[in-house]
């Protein structure tokens, strides 16, 4: 909370989410924490051996190929910025379910499970199969979170959304057609604001956002590593691609959500 003059109000700090007291809390808020500091991280820290497999303008998208059991598990890091959109927005259009058939496009079905809180919702998903692998689906918890912003303390907060897989006694795993995946993703959105010089309101044209998206993708089931290595290599610049045009169309003409 802040004054008027950027001073801030001394209160005792809310909870951080009124999901705190779900059985899933304690999992939920290590996880956030871990991902972000994860998301954090830059591409030459630690020498932790990113390779870049794609480029296009401001966006570029590493992977590090692992594997687990002969399963290709290559975690994948992007960083992208985009300009006329915020942090915020970011995240809103990609935690909200209203807007997910707009984006995703390797979606099938998706239903919200359980409305934990505003902020924490429980999906399962069933994406679209890859001849001649079987079909995919997906149980996980998603999180949207206001991170404050250490650096620049009255700049615009950060803004992330950690999805993880979990489990949900009535859609268990492997049981119908499809084969379970596994994922861990973090969208973590800084909001970069460049004021004009002439003192006028600031307006789209001022505000960029600095976009990172983590995500760890165990396909459950054997699939040929080449054949997944070049799904990857297709579907994630497609889906970053797409989902940042879809933000930027449906806010061009909505006032600024910091
Ligand atoms: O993060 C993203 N989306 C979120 C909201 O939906 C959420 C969900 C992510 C699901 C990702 C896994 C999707 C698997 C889909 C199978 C591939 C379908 C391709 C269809 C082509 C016609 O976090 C954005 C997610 C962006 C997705 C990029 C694709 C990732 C591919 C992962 C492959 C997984 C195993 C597929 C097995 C088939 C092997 C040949």
């Amino acid at each position: 909370e802040r004054l008027k003059s950027g001073q801030a109000v001394p209160v005792t700090p809310p909870p951080t989410s009124p999901a705190f007291q779900h059985r899933l809390w304690p999992e939920i808020e290590k996880t956030v924490k871990q991902q972000v500091a994860m998301a954090r991280m830059g591409i030459g820290d630690c020498g932790s051996g990113w390779q870049l497999f794609a480029e296009d303008g401001e966006m570029k998208m590493y992977r590090r190929e692992e594997e687990v059991d002969g399963m290709v598990v290559d975690p994948l890091k992007a960083v992208h910025v985009v300009k006329g959109i915020t942090g915020h927005e970011v995240c809103h259009y990609f935690f909200s379910p209203q807007y997910r058939y707009d984006w995703e496009t390797t979606l099938e079905q998706m239903t919200v499970l359980e409305t934990i809180s505003d902020d924490t919702l429980m999906f399962h998903q069933i994406h679209k199969r890859i001849w001649p692998a079987s079909q995919r689906d997906v149980v996980f918890w998603s999180h949207m979170r206001k991170l404050p912003n250490d650096q620049d303390r009255d700049g615009p907060d950060i803004w992330t959304v950690v999805n993880n897989s979990t489990e949900d006694p009535d859609h268990p795993a492997n049981a119908g057609k499809c084969v379970r995946i596994f994922l861990t993703v973090c969208l973590l959105c800084q909001t970069r604001v460049i004021p004009p010089k002439d003192g006028t309101p600031l307006s789209r044209d001022n505000i960029s956002c600095k976009i990172t998206y983590c995500s760890v993708v165990n396909p459950g089931g054997w699939a040929p590593a080449s054949v997944l290595r070049a799904v990857y290599k297709r579907e994630y610049p497609k889906f970053l691609k797409r989902f940042t045009a879809y933000v930027k169309n449906q806010t061009k003409s909505k006032p600024i959500m910091y």
